[in-house]
């Protein structure tokens, strides 16, 4: 039997457009944004002359998704799962400081050209069961404990893969086409309405979690190139549009992320009764988000980052605010934060990736062998032998993703009453089976691996 070697990069591009094709026939209105989005970002590219051709291959597939687990051995499976697709757990996320029993981590692409080929990544929730009460633990493990995510046949690829075996045209097919189940919508709940009604009373997140047979993919975001013109958009299609734009102001030097979503969709669903044999109710849960993307900050970015949203954020609560007031404040607050690539580099406040211009190709080796070993990168990017770029971030941001959460599915109890009030960290690697990655590692690692290779072409020991 013919083998092609379908690489990792591969079966997650088929499997991110499978999903997206599915997101797309479930919530018609994902379909509109993407619409609006293609339609924005060829104007902004008009504006600037340029085609859509022009811009890097990854942006036209360019999402992320988003699933919340109900236990460890589902985390388990996902990871296993993902990393066919070249996909890796990334950075801890700690919801219950925003208000959610919930943990979790990316899964995305780690290496270069990974992420240039496509950078699909999942932030996965896990419920924290310690949490929360007794008696809705006990009932969430009860439910949970009879569901099963993957089909006999997808564990069979997952093993076959980790075996090292090589896969068919048809297995990679099934693979895809069974791990799309996973993430399907279903309307028939897998409890009785009564439970249900419990479940969320406690928190709508573990209602979320616990009462439907999938993890149905909550959302799905591609990436544009002007959030502020697609939320005008949406509001001008009627969108249910989330009132402000997550994450930091509009800035000339991106930063991190820009998120807004529309609302979720009230939904049918079919609940068990006592009485008779089903009952109507309904779940919102899902929803469509769009996101514009800036650049990786280093932990000096992060912590200014931290700091400048938290004193807009202080400064918001004295006062009754309107979207644009809000604007405002944090506008006011970032002005702390440079807004110049040549400053953001020196005060080492974002990544850059350094890469040798066509100038730089024409000096000779010698020439740059007769000087001292140990040119300074600022000498070279000044005769333009060496042009520097942002590295994109490719993360989450914890205080968004409560943002987006909240105006989804709704807040919760005011104030959550938790049983537990720490992380988890070591929790959710036990979960896993392996360590979670460290972000800012990973930008740290493309930036000094971009600068070895800026020191191997110009033939220097150092820079
Ligand atoms: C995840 C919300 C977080 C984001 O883009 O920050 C998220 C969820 O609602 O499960 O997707
Ligand atoms: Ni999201």
């Amino acid at each position: 039997m013919s083998h092609h070697s379908w690489n990792a990069d591969e079966l997650r591009t088929k499997f991110t457009h499978a999903l997206s094709d599915m997101y797309r026939a479930e919530v018609p209105l994902y379909g509109t944004l993407l619409d609006i989005v293609r339609h924005v970002d060829r104007s902004v590219l008009d504006g600037q002359g340029k085609d859509l051709e022009e811009l890097p291959i990854r942006h036209n597939i360019e999402r992320h998704g988003a699933i919340r687990l109900g236990t460890a051995n589902e985390l388990r499976l996902i990871k296993r799962l993902f990393k066919i697709f070249g996909m890796y757990p990334v950075g801890y996320y700690d919801l219950h400081v925003v208000g959610f029993p919930l943990h979790g981590t990316a899964f995305r692409p780690i290496d270069q050209l990974s992420l240039m080929n496509n950078p699909f990544r999942v932030f996965a929730t896990v419920l924290r069961t310690e949490l929360v009460s007794t008696e809705i633990r006990s009932m969430a493990e009860k439910t949970l404990e009879m569901r099963n995510l993957f089909s006999p046949r997808l564990l069979e690829i997952i093993q076959n893969a980790e075996a090292g075996k090589g896969m068919t045209s048809q297995d990679a097919d099934d693979l895809i086409l069974e791990s799309l189940k996973i993430f399907k919508w279903h309307s028939q709940s897998t409890v009785a309405f009564d439970e249900y009604m419990t479940l969320k009373e406690a928190h709508p997140m573990i209602a979320d979690i616990v009462c439907f047979p999938s993890v149905h993919i909550n959302h799905l975001t591609p990436r544009t190139l002007d959030i502020d013109l697609v939320q005008e958009e949406m509001i001008k299609h009627n969108m249910p549009t989330k009132e402000r734009i997550e994450g930091p102001p509009r800035r000339k030097c991106s930063i991190l992320l820009r998120q807004t979503s529309f609302k979720a969709l009230e939904e049918r669903v079919r609940f068990y009764s006592s009485g008779q044999a089903y009952v109507d109710g309904t779940h919102t849960a899902r929803f469509g988000e769009v996101e514009q993307r800036g650049a990786a900050v280093t932990r000096k970015g992060r912590n200014l980052y931290d700091q400048l949203l938290s004193v807009a954020m202080k400064e918001a609560a004295n006062i009754s605010l309107q979207f644009p007031d809000f604007e405002k404040i944090l506008s006011t607050s970032f002005s702390n934060f440079p807004d110049d690539w040549s400053e953001l580099r020196k005060q080492g406040l974002v990544y850059f990736h350094y890469k040798v211009t066509s100038k730089g190709r024409q000096y000779s080796q010698r020439w740059l062998g007769q000087r001292d070993a140990r040119v300074k990168m600022e000498e070279l990017i000044s005769l333009g032998l060496v042009e520097v770029n942002p590295i994109t971030y490719e993360d989450f941001l914890p205080f968004s993703a409560a943002g987006i959460f909240k105006s989804n599915i709704g807040n919760g109890p005011a104030a959550p009453e938790f049983l537990v009030n720490e992380s988890n960290l070591n929790g959710l690697e036990k979960a896993l089976g392996c360590k979670v990655r460290d972000e800012f590692e990973l930008y740290q690692q493309l930036q000094d691996s971009s600068v070895k290779e800026c020191a191997c072409a110009l033939g220097l020991d150092d820079i």
